[in-house]
């Protein structure tokens, strides 16, 4: 046995869950993770990502020096460079000077509105912080936003409308206090793997029934007591109908509908045309299934709603979302203990960067831009004179590529994110990219996006640096540094103060003290001397245990479920729903309908697992198809298919699967070589502006050998 030089005590990269990992250190080496069986998110357990997917920090591909584009592009003509011979090897005071005479030039030429941030779900509450800060206070602009957009911004939105917050309400843990719990649209198997643990021994040791609704035949439909297979895209018909049982049935909790909630009386007007009837005629789930899964909610003791991708990335996404949050307010099943209405929230940072204002319509802490009172809070803050932040809100994420033009965004800085793999129809999403002036990507290595970048500034990943991350519940974690920076990489947040300074120089603006600080732990105390939600978090409190916000004051012991009095909007409020069909249906010409989403040994875009080891256990796409549609297709398991839509074409492998439900078929968004949003449509919703992933018409033909691509070839090609 190798003895460790130290063991540190960090927060895994990957997912929400935000599980408490030890990594081993010899000689400045990471050899080996384990962790405690006490620890209190995941008590012994690790999934392979946390487990063995860390390497990716040692990969040759790994960029270590500032790099400069070595040919000066112009909007229109920008391409991708994978190969290192495109680029320059420059120093930090080269690169970051360049960035800061560029990003000021446009700034001057055309205005606030010219310039664009993509903050980072990866990277660390206060980096997250200081890249807002950096864009709102100089640049004067709220078009900031990040990789929520894509993920759960309807059930945001919903949240917001409703209750008037949009976190998860209760901790995961608390699921083996439920005796009923549904879980829909989340592949928690594979997505949080640590809360399916959980979910499975609610069932196994605690008698809890399980209600999955959700088009494909997951692996918790075996600890299931029912499934309720949707056609994509129809949650908002099924959870409506399941209020007018409900409701018809006089299942309500009259008390708490009359102390805590408004608009009921109207709502209940709106069910008459959701009987099980119509819903099972639209979404083909039977309709005592319908009938069942919600008396047996809202019998339940202790009902709980876990939810995730399969809500929201619709163009009906919010309307989904409010259709589960009637459910918990009919039946009062929210504000205690085993109840809740929980968004499993995806990155192992979203929650955090959406609490730290990487958002266009909010400041840190929620606080709305176009708030007066909030934004001259700020401005006392961030050093800017009065009414100099700017009050309207800013341009989303999806916004900020398609307003890429003449006129309007001009200059984007992507911190940690990779577009050219996860937004939605990349052959449009390509020429947006192409017609940027400016583009500057801070990662850890070239992606398919920041190919496409005039300057790469290389950085630390989470193993290299001091921070902290916030999980789905809304527990505030340390990330600890445990070895030394590859190279010449640095942390996000010394990069960003680095900048800034040289951006406040070039402004004209005083230097002001803002932008130095000697430790991540300050810019925590910086945010939460405004954020009441986080005012009792020091790094002191969360040294062995991380607390769960809000944590009012130094002696708050956290906040481990919401609303147990109140919601923050004072009443929560019922929305009458109507249903809106999916942007595009499966026709005689593209008789499938292709959903995307995860596997568990990957991670989006696939830029930190396929340079793991991960890579070995699931090495090459596939599409997931029914028996009954591979044959219809004449294909069978290990055949080459072309799978088309209006927007785009890949060719890939089939994988005949139990988990497929005839008529729709399944293609992972982490392989570049068969890359799922080519296909997928850019429809969005319209409140909160998240595509539809999960939807969208295509045909699916034999395809030869040859037209298979590896990985390499689609970055030699530098197209895909
Ligand atoms: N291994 C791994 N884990 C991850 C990630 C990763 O990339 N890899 N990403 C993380 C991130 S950022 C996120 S957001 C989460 C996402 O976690 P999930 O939400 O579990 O993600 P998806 O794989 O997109 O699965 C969505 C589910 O919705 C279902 N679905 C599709 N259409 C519908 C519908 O109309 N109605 C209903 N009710 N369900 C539907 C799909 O069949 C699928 O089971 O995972 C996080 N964890
Ligand atoms: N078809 C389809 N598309 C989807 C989805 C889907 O279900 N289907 N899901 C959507 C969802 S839910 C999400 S969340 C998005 C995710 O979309 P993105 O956030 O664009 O995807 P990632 O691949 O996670 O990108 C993370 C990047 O951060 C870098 N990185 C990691 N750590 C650090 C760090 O500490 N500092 C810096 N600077 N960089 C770092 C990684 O190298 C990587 O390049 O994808 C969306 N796209
Ligand atoms: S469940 Fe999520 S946080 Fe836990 S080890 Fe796996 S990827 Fe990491
Ligand atoms: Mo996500």
């Amino acid at each position: 046995m190798l003895t460790p030089d130290r063991i540190v005590s960090t927060t895994c990269p990957y997912c929400g869950v935000g599980c408490n990992l030890r990594l081993h250190v010899k000689d400045d080496f990471i050899y080996s993770v384990t962790t405690p069986f006490d620890a209190v998110v995941n008590k012994g357990n690790l999934c392979v990502k946390g487990r063995f997917g860390y390497d990716f920090i040692y990969h040759p591909d790994r960029v270590t020096e500032p790099l400069i584009r070595k040919t000066h592009q112009r909007p229109g003509e920008r391409t991708q460079a994978f190969d290192r011979d495109a680029w320059r090897t420059v120093s930090w005071d080269e690169a970051l000077d360049y960035v800061a005479d560029r990003l000021v030039e446009i700034y001057q030429r055309d205005g606030a509105r010219a310039m664009a941030v993509y903050c980072c779900a990866k990277a660390t509450n206060e980096e997250n912080y200081l890249l807002q800060k950096l864009f709102r206070a100089l640049f004067r602009t709220n078009n900031v936003d990040h990789c929520t957009r894509l993920c759960h911004a309807g059930s945001v939105v919903a949240l917001q409308m409703a209750l008037g917050t949009s976190a998860m309400s209760n901790t995961a843990a608390e699921v083996v206090k439920s005796d009923c719990f549904i879980v829909t649209g989340s592949n928690t198997t594979e997505n949080h793997p640590i809360i399916a643990l959980q979910m499975k021994d609610a069932v196994r040791k605690h008698g809890a029934k399980l209600i999955v609704i959700d088009p494909r035949r997951l692996e918790l439909c075996d600890f299931a007591t029912l499934w309720l297979p949707l056609k994509p895209g129809t949650n908002v018909p099924v959870f409506t109908a399941m209020a007018h049982v409900i409701v018809k049935e006089g299942l309500v909790n009259r008390a708490f509908i009359e102390a805590r909630t408004e608009g009921y009386a109207e709502f209940v007007r709106s069910l008459d045309d959701f009987t099980p009837e119509v819903a099972e005629a639209i979404s083909g789930v039977d309709r005592n299934l319908i009938v069942e899964a919600a008396r047996l909610y809202a019998t339940a003791r202790n009902g709980a709603i876990y939810w995730g991708m399969g809500i929201s990335q619709f163009s009906n996404g919010t309307a989904s979302a409010l259709g589960l949050i009637h459910l918990a307010l009919l039946t009062g099943h929210i504000g205690r203990e085993g109840t809740g209405l929980n968004p499993l929230r995806g990155q192992n940072n979203v929650q955090g960067a959406s609490d730290a204002g990487a958002m266009p319509f909010h400041f840190p802490g929620y606080m709305p831009v176009d708030d007066e009172e909030a934004a001259v809070q700020w401005e006392r803050v961030w050093n800017v004179e009065p009414g100099g932040l700017d009050r309207a809100r800013g341009l989303t994420t999806t916004e900020i590529l398609s307003n890429v033009r003449p006129g309007g965004v001009r200059a984007l800085y992507i911190m940690g994110e990779n577009p050219m793999m996860t937004e939605p129809n990349l052959n449009v999403t390509r020429h947006h990219m192409e017609d940027l002036e400016f583009l500057v990507a801070q990662d850890l290595f070239i992606n398919e996006s920041g190919a496409y970048a005039d300057v790469i500034l290389p950085a630390a990943s989470w193993a290299e640096k001091d921070g902290t991350f916030t999980n789905t519940d809304r527990r505030v974690q340390r990330v600890r540094q445990a070895i030394a920076p590859r190279g010449q990489t640095r942390p996000d947040w010394t990069i960003i103060c680095d900048l800034a300074q040289r951006i406040e120089l070039r402004l004209g603006r005083p230097a002001s003290a803002g932008w130095s600080y000697a430790h991540p732990q300050e810019v925590m105390q910086e945010m939460a001397s405004v954020v009441e939600e986080f005012r009792g978090i020091t790094y002191e409190r969360i040294d062995k245990v991380g607390l769960q916000y809000p944590v009012f004051d130094a002696s708050h012991p956290g906040t481990p479920y919401l609303f147990a009095d109140t919601f923050p909007s004072g009443r929560a409020r019922f929305f009458p729903l109507e249903y809106v069909p999916v942007a595009e249906e499966a026709d005689e010409e593209y008789p499938f309908i292709l959903t995307t989403g995860r596997l568990l040994e990957h991670w989006h875009g696939g830029t930190m697992t396929r340079h793991s080891q991960l890579d070995a256990l699931y090495p090459a796409p596939l599409v997931e198809m029914h028996e009954i549609d591979a044959a219809r297709c004449a294909v069978k398991t290990g055949d080459a298919v072309r799978v088309s839509s209006r927007r785009g074409t890949v060719v890939l492998r089939v994988k005949v699967s139990p988990k497929a439900t005839p008529g729709v078929v399944f293609i992972p968004m982490h392989f570049v070589e068969a890359a799922a949003n080519l296909l997928t449509i850019d429809a969005l919703d319209p409140q909160a502006k998240i595509p539809e992933y999960k939807a969208c018409a295509v045909n699916i033909q034999i395809a030869s050998e040859d037209d298979l691509v590896a990985p390499e070839a689609v970055q030699e090609r530098g197209r895909y």
